[in-house]
């Protein structure tokens, strides 16, 4: 029996394992997310993918943190594997965390496999996250991408990898939506075809199109493309993070501005950034709100105990 607390964040749904996790011990971050990758990648796919979760579902396995002082470590993972940072998924923890009354309005530090966050939780549903810092690697990248021909992007990390496209020539609204995922397939296709990776060797594995905001409020609005062949409901955390650390390479958006980033929903991240050496560090504010609070039940005998991964 695994216990869940499932939520959303601007529509993007984050389910926070409570209880029934591995114990993945208590070394660092980076060691306990080696060994839930090794050993324990069934119950990954048990708790995210069909038939108990969807291919949208984000999971956060809580775990010990390094540094007891700090409030708690998590895993994020999605319907084909795990994320460095999750953006909308610690906005939905920490919200999870307040339903529980195990954390009060104030500053948290979370542990992270790709480093620490900052979370501070202003009420019951809103939170503002300072992310690991963001950077950019390439600028203008030209792919060659069958059937679209040269588009054009930056590279960025902003705790995943993301290939950022402003000249797509679509528009990015819900009714495009199949045309929008068939389209950032193919982009994802040929980054792989070409082996773009970050400059930690890892893969860019999210596609990011930007657009004018259509909601009168906002300074842009995006589509974000996840490796398991889903799209991002929310503004995503750190790829609107990633955005951020073009902007201010660019000279496009001064320190301490806010930027407010709407998602393919219109639901919307507030942001700004500083700069930390050739880094930038981004704060996200957003909401969550509680959706269910269950047991997932795992029977013996359930051909589909480990879920059901066709992506
Ligand atoms: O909010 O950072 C984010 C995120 C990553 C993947 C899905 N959401």
């Amino acid at each position: 029996m695994i216990r869940v607390i499932d939520s959303h964040t601007g529509g993007e749904p984050t389910r926070v394992i409570i209880r029934g996790g591995p114990d993945l011990g208590s070394g660092s971050m980076v060691k306990q997310r080696e060994i839930f990758q090794r050993d324990y990648d069934h119950f990954r796919s048990t708790v995210v993918n069909e038939p108990r979760g969807n291919d949208v579902l984000v999971g956060a396995l809580l775990c010990k943190p390094q540094n007891p002082a700090n409030t708690a470590g998590v895993i994020f993972f999605n319907n084909v594997g795990t994320l460095g940072m999750c953006g909308h998924g610690t906005i939905g923890l920490m919200v999870t965390l307040a339903y529980l009354g195990r954390i009060k309005p104030g500053v948290h530090v979370i542990e992270t496999a790709v480093g620490d966050v900052e979370a501070e939780l202003f009420d019951d549903h809103t939170v503002c996250v300072r992310n690991v810092p963001s950077y950019r690697t390439q600028k203008n990248l030209s792919l060659d991408v069958p059937s679209l021909g040269t588009i054009t992007g930056d590279v960025a990390w902003g705790g995943n990898w993301f290939f950022l496209v402003s000249d797509h020539g679509l528009e990015l609204s819900s009714k495009n939506v199949d045309e929008l995922m068939e389209k950032c397939g193919l982009i994802r296709k040929a980054l792989q075809k070409v082996k773009v990776i970050g400059d930690d060797g890892a893969e860019v594995d999210h596609v990011e199109l930007f657009g004018p905001a259509d909601d009168g409020q906002s300074d842009s609005k995006n589509f974000v493309y996840c490796p398991g062949k889903v799209y991002d409901r929310s503004p995503c955390g750190t790829g609107t993070s990633a955005k951020i650390s073009c902007l201010a390479a660019d000279g496009k958006l001064a320190e301490n501005t806010t930027w407010l980033q709407a998602s393919i929903l219109n639901s919307i991240f507030e942001c700004s950034y500083t700069w930390l050496e050739k880094t930038v560090v981004c704060s996200v504010k957003g909401s969550a709100y509680i959706t269910a609070e269950v047991n997932l039940i795992c029977q013996e005998g359930d051909p589909f105990y480990t879920g059901i991964c066709d992506v």
